[in-house]
């Protein structure tokens, strides 16, 4: 392919951004990085972040039955920080990822709770998204970007994170429970990369991992950072199905990144940040919902085998990518 041509792994829906503040039914000041599953109906619940005019996240379900357009916003927060019961949410909650959990019967929300302690992932069940068990912080600061497997994996629950350490970067890890609650056996199992890398120094899980018969696919995010600020682009790399720890294999190049100018212009800039999609009926249409630019929603659409194929075609195993 010549010049500044590559393969549109993932396509943009030509509505975009298809959730804006401005259709909120209370004043907020942006709505991002929503969460997204598909209800038992069929509608499409997306779980948005809202940030006040406070600086104050919360988070609000928007219902839609093709999952594109007539939204029905809840008319107030679906889930809004408890700071009295909960101090770990005294600044807010933020970027939920939604995971059904057939054995637990609920939908489980993992979700940054910050304070001044610093981000830390915390988990909330529920079954129809109006009402919430919270669990509490199951990974103090600094640490986010979470999502729970669907499953349990050697009997026990699998966590996907991505802690915060003063030696050289942030990478993402897994830890196990046996009950949620408990949390142990932490592996690292996706490290930045370093020096030029797109993904140098700091990535995070962006939607739950995906499961294929090939393994969990992860769409993750690279956070370069440059003289004019930050740039969020997304990555691919695909781990072991009963061993969730083991790499099978990494992209090198990245597959999405901020081009549109809803993506680029906003409250921050060169940010795509997906936190959830839905499976089409066909089982490999991937609707992937992002944050853009930390203001508004957008909704861009994929093939779980095309990006599976790229990866077979694009990625090495992860030791030969630790540059
Ligand atoms: C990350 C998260 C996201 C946000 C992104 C860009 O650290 O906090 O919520 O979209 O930064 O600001």
């Amino acid at each position: 392919m010549p010049g500044n041509q590559h393969e549109e792994l993932i396509v943009r829906h030509g509505g975009n951004p298809i959730l804006t503040a401005a259709q909120w039914p209370y004043p907020v000041n942006t709505v991002f990085n929503a969460g997204a599953t598909r209800l038992p109906d069929g509608t499409t619940l997306l779980l948005c972040r809202v940030e006040e005019r406070s600086g104050i996240s919360h988070l609000c379900a928007a219902r839609s039955a093709d999952g594109v357009s007539g939204w029905v916003i809840d008319p107030q927060p679906t889930l809004a920080p408890d700071p009295e019961r909960y101090p770990e949410e005294l600044w807010g909650i933020e970027d939920p990822r939604i995971t059904w959990a057939p054995e637990l019967n609920h939908y489980v929300v993992a979700y940054t709770s910050y304070s001044r302690g610093g981000p830390g992932v915390s988990l909330a069940l529920t079954q129809d998204f109006r009402t919430f068990e919270r669990y509490g912080v199951v990974m103090p600061p600094e640490d986010k970007d979470a999502a729970l497997l669907p499953r349990r994996i050697g009997g026990h629950w699998a966590l996907v994170h991505r802690p915060v350490t003063t030696w050289r970067g942030a990478h993402i890890w897994i830890s196990y429970s046996p009950d949620l609650r408990h949390w142990g056996s932490h592996h690292l199992i996706l490290a930045a990369r370093e020096g030029a890398w797109w993904d140098a120094n700091k990535i995070g899980l962006s939607p739950p991992p995906i499961e294929t018969p090939e393994g969990w696919l992860l769409l993750y995010h690279g956070v370069r950072q440059t003289a004019a600020g930050c740039l969020y682009r997304l990555g691919l790399a695909l781990f072991d199905l009963e061993v969730p720890e083991r790499c099978l294999l990494r992209g090198d190049g990245w597959i999405f990144a901020p081009e549109e100018s809803y993506e680029r212009h906003g409250d921050v800039a060169n940010v795509v940040f997906p936190c959830g999609y839905t499976v089409g009926p066909d089982g490999d249409r991937l609707h992937l919902y992002y944050g853009c630019a930390d203001t508004c929603i957008g909704l861009a659409t994929a093939s779980i085998g095309h990006l599976l194929d790229w990866l077979r075609r694009n990625g090495k195993p992860d030791c030969a990518s630790r540059r």
